[in-house]
């Protein structure tokens, strides 16, 4: 069968209470008015692999191959504090960081990509760095100040699935669905 699936990535979800943990932590610390154009809460994810347009037969291979993959055990990942793409006094993307967890991250993040190469799909050549995209800001901005301003941001959730998202993007803004998770 020809055709496309639409825009797909693969990713972790963010379990509901942990948004709303985060969310909150994040209100409080008076960061309520993010320069650029704020992810909502609900949209929030890491990212381990954006694969773009991709086609029926494609994603029916990549569904067998992340199927197959030895994934890990779960663990659980620290969210710690903010940081900036490329970096603070020119952001074009402001996120959370990863504290504890990062490594395991990192090893998921291979493991995913050997599954997408193994499905056929060219591979990815930048460096995976894990990361929670909080706004995307375009020109870019100093964010310094912001980040100085932002207290603790410590929250500890458990990663024990990883999620194929396809992306819409509509009028209102872009909106994930979950095609199919994998458990760890
Ligand atoms: P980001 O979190 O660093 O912005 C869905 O669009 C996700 O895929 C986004 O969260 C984004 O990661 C990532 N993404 C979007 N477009 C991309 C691209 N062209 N190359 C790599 N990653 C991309």
């Amino acid at each position: 069968m020809v055709g496309s699936v639409g825009r797909l990535f693969i990713g972790v979800d963010l379990r509901s209470d942990t948004r709303q943990a985060l969310a909150a932590l994040l209100a409080e610390d008076g960061v309520g008015r993010l320069p650029g154009r704020v992810v909502p809460p609900m949209n929030w994810h890491l990212t381990l692999r954006f694969l773009g347009e991709v086609e029926v037969v494609e994603c029916d291979r990549l569904l067998m191959e992340l199927a197959g993959a030895h994934l890990g055990n779960s663990f659980e990942m620290v969210f710690d504090g903010l940081g900036a793409f490329p970096r603070r006094e020119r952001a074009t993307v402001l996120w959370v960081g990863i504290n504890e967890g990062e490594s395991q991250l990192q090893t998921l993040a291979g493991v995913v990509e050997e599954a997408v190469a193994a499905a056929g799909f060219p591979s990815e050549d930048r460096p995976f760095r894990a990361h929670l995209t909080l706004s995307r800001i375009r020109p870019p901005q100093d964010v310094s100040t912001v980040i100085a301003a932002t207290g603790v941001v410590r929250l500890r959730t458990r990663v024990d699935e990883i999620t194929l998202f396809r992306s819409h993007l509509e009028h209102g803004g872009t909106r994930y669905e979950v095609l199919e998770s994998f458990g760890l």
